[in-house]
């Protein structure tokens, strides 16, 4: 509850200081066109049309935390991880025309981002680090998704002690942000276990929560209503914000 709080009062005082934003945003048809009514007011407001900010080496955290539920068990996480990722495949499917299955291989070939961004969890700490990767949209614009699709649904190898899945969702322009990734390396190494071995995205613009780890499957859909609790994400189906821009 406490940290809900947290997130909300944040928004609020955004709703104050960026009403003049707003105001010019909703007199902008195009970007009306493009959210929907159907966005929460505070997508409209806040936006992922900024950058997050990007620091130097020496900033770079020596300890990135470790942090969510344990890093998966399973026979299948532990056989790819035994296979050295040798028989990983990112799955694209859903409302696509190309659907894709994509090796470690395949990926580190599209690898063309690396900055040195700060993490933000939404418990009250952060931490520096240097994230490479694939632009998630490199990787959706190769899946073309189709002409109703709206949302990308990242589902995780791991689960909630109570069994519940993870996953994630962002809208298709929070997806094509620049600084949308999904992260194959943190500080020049590959993603070890723990940090969401072999494939995690790493949005710097968002609160820590967003940044899924152990994707395996990228689901592109016109709604997330159907999609297990049906607010769009694990954490948000337990009550966080589905939006959590920074
Ligand atoms: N699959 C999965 N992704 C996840 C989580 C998780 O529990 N499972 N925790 C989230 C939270 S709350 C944070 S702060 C970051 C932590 O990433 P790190 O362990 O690399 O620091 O991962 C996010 N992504
Ligand atoms: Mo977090």
């Amino acid at each position: 509850m406490r940290r809900r709080m947290f997130v909300s009062a944040g928004g609020a005082a955004m709703l104050a200081g960026c009403a003049r934003i707003s105001n010019a945003l909703n007199d902008n048809g195009t970007i009306h066109n493009i959210l929907g009514a159907a966005q929460p007011l505070n997508h409209l407001i806040i936006g992922t049309h900024g950058r997050a900010k990007t620091y130097r080496e020496s900033d770079i955290d020596s300890d990135f935390r470790v942090n969510g539920f344990d890093t998966p068990s399973d026979a299948r996480y532990r056989d790819l991880v035994q296979g050295r990722f040798g028989a990983y495949r990112l799955v694209v499917d859903g409302a696509v025309e190309r659907k894709q299955a994509l090796s470690l291989a395949e990926l580190r070939a599209l690898q063309t981002y690396s900055e040195i961004t700060r993490h933000d969890c939404v418990e009250g700490w952060s931490a520096i680090g240097k994230w490479s990767g694939v632009p998630l949209g490199t990787v959706l614009a190769l899946a073309k998704p189709a002409a109703n699709a709206r949302y990308a649904i990242f589902h995780c190898f791991d689960r909630a002690p109570e069994g519940d899945p993870y996953y994630e969702s962002l809208d298709l322009k929070e997806a094509a942000h620049p600084q949308t990734v999904l992260a194959l390396a943190l500080n020049d190494r590959p993603l070890d276990p723990d940090h969401g071995a072999p494939v995690r995205l790493r949005i710097p613009t968002q609160l820590g929560y967003k940044s899924a780890k152990w994707v395996y499957r990228i689901q592109v859909v016109d709604s997330f209503r159907a999609i297990h609790g049906g607010k769009g994400g694990y954490w948000e189906d337990n009550g966080y914000e589905w939006y959590a821009g920074i």
